[in-house]
């Protein structure tokens, strides 16, 4: 592994995180301006470690070189940004897609058609570009974006996931389908619940 050519490349999605942290910053702020309503819960961002990488790209069968984390580690550049309702993430979706800084490459919606393992989010992979002293070069990120209660269950998945190494033993598979499922019945009798809120209060406003 060439060092410096490493250290050039983390340089590259060092900037690439903080280009996208403070466009999506400045999207939201305005749709929150134009809309009186803030979508967001909160937002978490990270850079993968050179160790996460090596053993991602191990797993896919490929050597650990600069050039492998460069074109098969899309998800280097980390976003994940967390509503209240679903209504929210397909808000946040569009709130994203006018963005002319990020360029979309691959959507991914996780909620229509979960996982396997009953992981549901919508993932966004896009380009950020990045402005260097000999030009402009896009670099690869992913969004997650996902409600509270979607967050809850991922967040235990990945602890079930490293406690077991990835051998999950099967009764604890199938408890986290069910809780899955019942994560998504939650998440639309919320949406339903505040739908029924807003349009009390629109009557009232009326009146
Ligand atoms: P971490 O720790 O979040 O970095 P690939 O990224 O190559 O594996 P793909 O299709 O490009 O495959 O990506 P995918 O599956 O759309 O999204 C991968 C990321 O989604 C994962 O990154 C997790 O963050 C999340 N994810 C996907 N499936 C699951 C799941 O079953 N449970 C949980 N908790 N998270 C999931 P990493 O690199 O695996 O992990």
């Amino acid at each position: 592994m060439d060092t410096k050519e490493l250290e050039g490349l983390l340089l590259k999605y060092s900037a690439a995180l903080k280009t996208l942290e403070t466009e999506i910053s400045i999207l939201l702020q305005d749709y929150e301006y134009k809309n009186n309503y803030n979508p967001v819960e909160h937002i978490k961002s990270r850079l993968k470690s050179y160790d996460s990488a090596s053993k991602k790209l191990i797993s896919k069968g490929y050597d650990v070189t600069v050039k492998n984390i460069e074109e098969h580690v899309h998800d280097m550049v980390g976003l994940r940004i967390v509503c209240s309702f679903l209504s929210d993430v397909y808000e946040i979706v569009k709130i994203i897609e006018s963005s002319d800084q990020i360029t979309i490459h691959d959507k991914e919606d996780y909620i229509s058609n979960p996982k396997e393992t009953g992981y549901s989010s919508y993932h966004l992979n896009v380009y950020v570009p990045v402005y260097l002293i000999d030009g402009i070069t896009m670099v690869a990120a992913e969004i997650q974006i996902r409600t509270v209660a979607m967050d809850f269950w991922a967040s235990l998945d990945h602890k079930i996931t490293y406690k077991f190494k990835g051998e999950i033993p099967s009764e604890i598979q199938e408890e986290m389908q069910n809780c899955a499922d019942d994560i998504h019945k939650l998440d639309r009798k919320m949406l339903s619940l505040n739908n029924q809120m807003q349009e009390i209060k629109d009557d009232q406003e009326i009146i």
